[in-house]
Parts: structure tokens; sequence; C-alpha cells
């Protein structure tokens, strides 16, 4: 059985979790949730970094010790993840006695092979970075993630013999071409690897920092932050004799941002290559979201907390979207309004409405009953399902190589021909025709397909929507617990088993929800309303206006024959009405009804309504409906009725 490790930076606990903490924790668990789908054994490891100058700072900030400090902002990151549907295997913490323990031992063998020798060191020092810089690597004088000048600081301290090793680690990462990638960032470690690599400061002296392992040769110093936590990588499979070492580290890899790639591409793969173990198989280096004001970091103090909006949206949109937004690798704009924009058009439009009119229609069609093959396949089938094929392919292609942008964009390509696939074949017409039962059948059960392929596929993205849809298909599953090879075939839903439809997958969001809680600028305006008629609202009389008047309203029976959605708006349906005579009429109900539901269906529509255009289509009457807070229901009459009728 093939096997996969994969890891997450171990976060500082200077500051709460924050949503660059959440994306490379869900995209772990993306690549983590893949590889189990594909079969193999995983594991996934997450958790704290809690050593170094920047804890005791930030704990004396808060005024307690560093433990306590450790100890409540470690809980926060545990707390958070499974929040987010995160299905890490271990969460380690760099005061557990077993890290520190682990970091003991390998710091004893580097120095009893050599590599750790003792000497004097003076240069610049960055507080915030616990580490020195070198002239070249500031900018005008200052640290480039801090923007604050380094101090100079001398210091008797150990060193690890790094640069006996540049040659090795610039031979591994040529010779491995995807070790480090995307491939920027591994030219990014070469070009470092050019000039001379000098050694590295691992000890900081006791009277200085006590809050770190001491050294297991000189109790005076303990070890500096980055010696300590990249062990973390090892030490959580029980390196040096645990069965998880052996089995899980040589197909080992990390995930992180740019902001650390120089301690990941250089530190440890000398350090683990002096300790006599290999580096990392891969390093999956993404780049950084920023918020609207600038770069999101906590030394500039602009945050957005993952919580706040996860259940604000709902986790598995949430996840959707910074797996969808982001180019892994790339840097991407984070905003709660893209999100918004995601979640209607992608996930409720796109997605919700095809399960929702698949699931309806089997309901109407079908009484709820999965319907066997009919027909056989017929063009349009052959290429839905070659479709549904290719997307696989591409899933399986792009999941490995973390193009989670492009793999949802395929599954999404697959969604949209499915849904004009709906079009296409009219169900709806079918069903008018007792001699299309099979051919019915073919094309509800195409669809049930799809539909499941597609919960199976988006799991590792959508572990709660992916679970949902196949329990209401007949699946009942644990998204963790799908296998591809079973659950990803063709045609194995059972025929005659029931499905539910339930509530929408996605609710949309209407823009005054996304901004409630937050101060307006403008005073807001009312929801605009697809009734003909007001209720007055409070203290106000509904104007008066005479019978003649409303006599002159041309109000006619009408029956709904064809249906769409008007390109580019989420709200206008186009429908053709039939009143005696064919009618064009816009209708602002798209997202409360269906097109397909809409076929068949009686109306009530104003006849004598000025002919106007509408997103550039025209409307030649109005379709009578009331709204009763988010629900909109169509204005009808007690039984079917003829076209054309004049209401009274
Ligand atoms: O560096 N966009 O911890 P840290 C994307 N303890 N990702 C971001 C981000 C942003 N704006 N901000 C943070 C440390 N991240 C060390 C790591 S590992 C042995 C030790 C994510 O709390 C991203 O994964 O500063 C980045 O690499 C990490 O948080 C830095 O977390």
């Amino acid at each position: 059985m093939d096997r996969f490790y994969i890891t997450t930076p171990i976060y500082y606990v200077n500051a709460e979790p924050h949503i660059g903490h959440a994306y490379t924790t869900i995209a772990a668990d993306v690549m983590n949730r893949f590889q189990r789908l594909m079969g193999s054994e995983t594991f996934f490891l997450t958790g704290t970094d809690e050593h170094g100058d920047k804890i005791v700072q930030a704990a004396e900030a808060a005024g307690v010790d560093p433990k306590s400090y450790a100890d409540r902002i470690s809980a926060m990151f545990r707390e958070t993840w499974p929040k987010l549907n995160v299905s890490h295997d271990r969460f380690i913490r760099t005061t557990d006695p077993e890290h520190m323990k682990a970091v003991q031992h390998i710091l004893q063998k580097v120095h009893d092979s050599g590599d750790i020798y003792f000497s004097t060191y003076k240069g610049l020092y960055c507080v915030g970075c616990e580490r020195f810089y070198t002239e070249k690597e500031l900018v005008e004088g200052k640290c480039p993630d801090h923007d604050r000048e380094p101090v100079e600081r001398e210091e008797a301290n150990y060193f690890f013999r790094m640069s006996r090793y540049q040659d090795w680690l610039r031979d591994h990462i040529q010779s491995h071409p995807d070790c480090i990638r995307p491939e920027r960032y591994r030219n990014e470690v070469l070009s470092f690897l050019k000039d001379p690599l000098e050694d590295l400061c691992i000890s900081r002296p006791k009277e200085r920092l006590s809050w770190g392992i001491p050294l297991p040769f000189d109790d005076r110093y303990v070890t500096y932050v980055w010696f300590d936590a990249l062990i973390n990588y090892v030490s959580a499979l029980g390196y040096p004799d645990g069965p998880l070492f052996h089995q899980f580290w040589p197909v080992a890899q990390h995930t992180i941002a740019k902001d650390i790639l120089k301690p990941h591409g250089i530190y440890w793969p000398t350090m683990a290559r002096a300790a006599g173990f290999p580096p990392f198989r891969h390093l999956n280096v993404h780049g950084y979201w920023r918020t609207e004001e600038g770069k999101m970091s906590k030394s500039h103090g602009t945050v957005v907390r993952p919580l706040d909006l996860a259940p604000l949206y709902g986790v598995d949109a949430f996840r959707y979207f910074l797996m969808r937004e982001m180019v892994f690798g790339l840097d991407a704009n984070f905003s709660e309004e893209a999100l918004v924009q995601r979640l209607n058009s992608d996930l409720a439009n796109d997605l919700g409405n095809l399960f929702s009119r698949t699931t309806g229609m089997t309901d109407r069609y079908f009484q709820g009953k999965i319907p066997p093959f009919g027909s056989e396949p017929d063009e349009q089938d052959r290429s839905l399902m070659a479709r549904m094929e290719s997307t696989l392919d591409q899933w399986r292609t792009e999941m490995p190589r973390l193009a989670f942008h492009k793999t949802l964009m395929a599954v999404w390509e697959c969604i949209n021909a499915a849904n004009k696939y709906v079009d296409q074949a009219a169900p709806w017409t079918l069903a008018k025709d007792p001699g299309q039962l099979p051919r019915l059948q073919t094309v509800l059960r195409m669809l049930l397909e799809i539909n499941k392929g597609v919960a199976v596929l988006i799991s590792p993205f959508m572990p709660e929507t992916s679970e949902k849809m196949l329990q209401r298909l007949g699946m009942d599953k644990k998204a963790l617990d799908l296998r591809l090879e079973e659950d990803g075939k063709w045609g194995t839903l059972e025929a005659g088993s029931p499905v539910h439809k339930g509530e929408a997958l996605f609710p949309r969001i209407q823009k005054e929800e996304q901004k409630k809680d937050k101060p307006s600028k403008t005073p807001a305006k009312p929801k605009p309303s697809g009734n003909a008629f007001e209720k007055p609202s409070a203290g106000e009389e509904a104007q008066s206006i005479s019978l003649d008047l409303f006599k002159q309203v041309d109000l006619r029976t009408g029956i709904v024959k064809e249906a769409e959605r008007v390109p580019g708006s989420d709200r206008l349906l186009r429908l053709l009405v039939d009143m005696g005579e064919e009618r064009q009429v816009v209708a602002g109900i798209a997202q409360t009804h269906s097109p397909e539901d809409l076929v068949g269906r009686q109306v009530i529509v104003v006849a004598n309504l000025k002919r106007a255009k509408i997103m550039g289509v025209e409307s030649q009457g109005m379709v009578l409906a009331v709204r009763d807070g988010d629900t909109l229901q169509l204005v009808t009459t007690e039984s079917p009725l003829s076209p054309g009728l004049k209401v009274s």
C-alpha cells in the first residue's frame, strides 16, 4: 500500500490562528484526504512552535509565564482545526517531552560527529526574527520582515557546520527536480546556494533566553528555535526508533508559505543529512494571502480570523473559496465579497442547482427512487460520460501537483456540462410522453451518477457537502472512508433505492445578509420586491384606487412553456408563457425557482404592462408573485385552467 506523510508548519503561539494558517492547514488536509481517497495509508501532522524570544515577549505582554501562555494559544490552534474539518492525525507541541528528547538526541549526534562547534560571533541581529542578518539580506539597513534596524550583537555560541553540506544540497536539489515546488521556489533556493553558505548559530545563552531546550552538551545554552522546531517533523513520528518514522519519513511532504522557505529549503535538509537521515521528499511552497489593507501578518496586525467567516458562510464554502481562489505558489487577495460571489455562483447556482434539480426530478418522475438505465445511451449521454472521465483524469493528475484551482475548475466544467445536459435532454418534456419512459430513466440515472461522481471528487475539498450529497443519494459513508476505486465507479447506484432532495446545499447569500452587523455608509435601500402589491408599512395608508382603475390592469392566466436563466444575471429568468398567444416575460425569481421547475406551471400575468427591456431581454408582461421574508411564491389558480382567461 502506498504511504503518504504531510505536515504543516508548526505555528508560533505568539498570536491566534488566522486565515494564512487556515489556508496551509486546509491545503494539507485536502492533500491528505485526496491520498486517502486514492487508497494510501496517510499520516497528517500539525502543531505549535512554542520556544524562543517571540513567545517570551508575547507572554510578558500578556502578563503570564511562557508555558501558561503557550498552553492557552496552542489550545486555540488545536480547537480551530476540527471546526474547519481538518483531519490531522497528530498535533505536536515543541514543549512535548518526546519532542525535546528527539531534539537533544540529534544535537548530541551532530555534535559527536564534529558538525557542531563553539565560536564567537558578532553580527546584526533582528529580535523579531530571532536571527542574525547579513548586510546583504537587509533592505535599506532594516529587517525586511519587521521593517526595523537590527541590533549589533556579539556572542559565544554553538554553530552547526552547514557550509559543509552546501555542495551536497545543491546536487540533491538539482537531481530531484520536484523536491521543492513550484519551480520558482526551487530556483530561489538554488540561487541562495550560489553564494557561500554560512554556518548556522544554533544556541542561545541561557542568561538571555531560558525558554528553550537545553543543549545536551552544555547546559548554559538553549537551542535556537529553528533547530528545535524543524525537528518536530521527525520527533512526531517517534524518531529515531519509532515504526512510524521508518514507515512515513521516506515519503514526507512539507507544506509551508514562502516566508519560511530558507529554514525549510536549506537548514532542514542539511540538518537531516548531518543527523544521518534523508531529507523530505517534497517541500510544497505557497504564496501569501493579502487582505485589502495590505499584506496580512501578525506583525502588521491585520488579520482575518477564519472562525469568524467559516460559521457565517459555512465551513465547506470557506474551504472551497480558499482552494479555488489561490493558485498554489502565487499570492492571492482575500475579500469577503469574493467569497460570497463564489458561494452564490459556483456553489449555489452551479453545484446546488444541479443537485436540487436532479433529486427534484427523481422525486417528481420516479417517486424519489433511483431509476434503472432505460434506453441505450445516445450521443449526448456519451459526451457527458466522456466529460466525467476526463474530469477524473485531470483530478488524478492535478491533485498530486497541488493544482487545486485547476482541479476544481475541471470539476466545475463537468457540473456545468451536466446542467447543460439537463436543459438539452429536457426531462420535463420526456415526462409528458409515456413512450419516452426508458429515455427519461436514462437521463435521470445519468444525472444521478454524475452527482455521485462529483460528490466523491469534491470530498477532499468539501467533506460535509460530499457526505450530504452521498447520503441523499443513498450512500451512507464518511468522507474519510471513501475510496475512489470502489466509490468512484460509474453506474453503481442502486436502482430502486430512495433519494432525498433535502434542503438547498448552499443557500444563496443576499447582499444585505453579507453586510449585516457592519456599519453601512449609505442609508439602507429597501429590497426590490417581485410583487405587484406591496404591503403598506405601519402607519401608512395604502392609496385607494377606483374599481375602474383596477379593471384597467389586464390579468390573464398563463402556462409556462419554456424557462431559462438570463445570461449574466443571478436573479432573472426568461419565461415563454402561453396566454392564448405566446409572450416572453422576464421574472426576478431565479433565486427561488429553477427553470425546469417552472415548465408546465400555471401563472397569472399582467398582460398589458408596458413592454420593457431587462438586461437586454424584452419583457412583455409581469408574473405575479408574493414575497414572504426569504420565500417567494407564484400566484396561481386552485386548479389548472386554460391559458388566456381574464382574472377579475
Ligand atoms: O513561521 N498567507 O510560524 P508562523 C498564507 N513557527 N499563509 C500564511 C500567511 C499568509 N498571509 N501568514 C501565515 C512559523 N501563513 C514557524 C514555523 S515550522 C518548523 C516553524 C502560514 O506562526 C504559512 O504556512 O509564523 C506560513 O509559512 C506559516 O503560517 C507561518 O506561521
